[in-house]
């Protein structure tokens, strides 16, 4: 079969939410007299209401997960990817989430993840320490959709389109005290469900981490969820990060715990292999892994090879971060 494709520049985003969505869906809640909290948003986005139960309280129930209502949220035009996003079909069948397998097969046992009730302690050197229900942090903070370009450090690229809100809202609401230098998060720790966690030669729970300055640029982001749908569990749910200048690895997923520190964390890739993956890991086409080159990176969706980009693309919004660093290893 051959397929025309078009350059990535030439086709619009389309597969994301577009804005019209999110109006229409208001509009229609208007008419309904509901709650935006209240309705199965993928059951109306889907074509009707007829899908949907009723609770006893007379509000729509999404079927799964009880966010769903909440999604699709207006996309933010600040964030555009300027190239195609990946299907949905491709990126939630191909994951990187050792917890559930060392391969990238693993959607089908991630669904063992029970996401709720699911809870997010904010803890350390801050004002506002807290234990937070994912459902009542959902409520506090600005949903939006933005299109962000994702690099693997394994030199494999998607895009997509996240929905939550700036890693920035959260370190406000934690209100850090001013010794605190790095968020330190850890991802769950459950072998019974994880059974990638049964392997001992890792040192679990997934830790990442990033300095304060970083985590409050305006481009670290807590995805809650993607293809204006809650987050699926293979991608991270109910809480993954998204730092789209530096590779994959930092973004870690299903946090549980974020830490405010004075002192910087060491993840778990960096525990594994030091000299391969560090704490910065900052995207770099001419600063090669050990193993191999960075130089190009391959898209997931079409399998085309394009030249990685420093810092992903994103040095407009993050170059600065690195002034005076230069003697730290930022690239790998
Ligand atoms: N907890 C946890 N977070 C993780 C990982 C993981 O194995 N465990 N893999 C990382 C890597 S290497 C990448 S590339 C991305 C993959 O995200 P995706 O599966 O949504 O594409 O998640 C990152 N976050
Ligand atoms: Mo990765």
């Amino acid at each position: 079969m051959h397929i025309l494709r078009k350059r990535g520049w030439e086709l619009p985003e389309a597969t994301a939410t577009p804005e019209a969505v999110f109006l229409n869906r208001r509009q229609l809640l208007a008419g309904f007299g509901l709650t935006a909290g209240g309705v199965a948003a993928g059951a109306i986005a889907a074509g009707g209401i007829a899908g949907s139960a009723l609770l006893p309280g007379g509000a729509l129930a999404a079927e799964g997960d009880p966010s769903a209502g909440l999604y699709p949220v207006p996309r933010n035009e600040a964030y555009t990817a300027g190239r195609p996003l990946t299907p949905e079909a491709i990126t939630s069948t191909y994951n990187n989430f050792y917890e559930f397998g060392s391969h990238k097969q693993i959607a089908s046992a991630a669904q063992a993840l029970k996401i709720r009730p699911w809870e997010l302690r904010i803890d350390g050197l801050c004002d506002n320490p807290q234990t937070i229900a994912i459902d009542d942090l959902l409520k506090k903070m600005p949903l939006e959709e933005r299109l962000y370009r994702h690099r693997c450090v394994e030199a494999w690229s998607m895009t997509v389109p996240w929905s939550g809100f700036a890693l920035a809202e959260l370190v406000r609401l934690a209100a850090p005290s001013s010794d605190a230098k790095y968020l330190r998060m850890e991802t769950f720790l459950d072998p019974d469900v994880a059974t990638g966690q049964r392997a001992s030669w890792y040192p679990w729970p997934y830790v990442e981490g990033l300095t304060l300055a970083e985590a409050t640029n305006e481009l670290a982001f807590i995805a809650t969820g993607v293809y204006g749908k809650p987050l699926a569990k293979q991608f991270g749910a109910p809480l993954r990060l998204a730092v789209p200048w530096k590779y994959g690895f930092k973004s870690i997923k299903s946090i549980v715990r974020i830490s405010f520190t004075d002192t910087r964390p060491v993840s778990f890739w960096e525990q594994i292999a030091a000299s391969e993956y560090g704490f910065w890991a900052n995207v770099n086409p001419e600063v090669p892994h050990p193993r191999w080159s960075q130089a190009s990176e391959r898209l997931l969706a079409t399998g085309e090879r394009i030249p990685t980009r420093l810092f992903n693309g994103y040095g407009e919004q993050v170059a600065g971060l690195y002034t005076g660093l230069e003697g730290e290893a930022l690239y790998m």
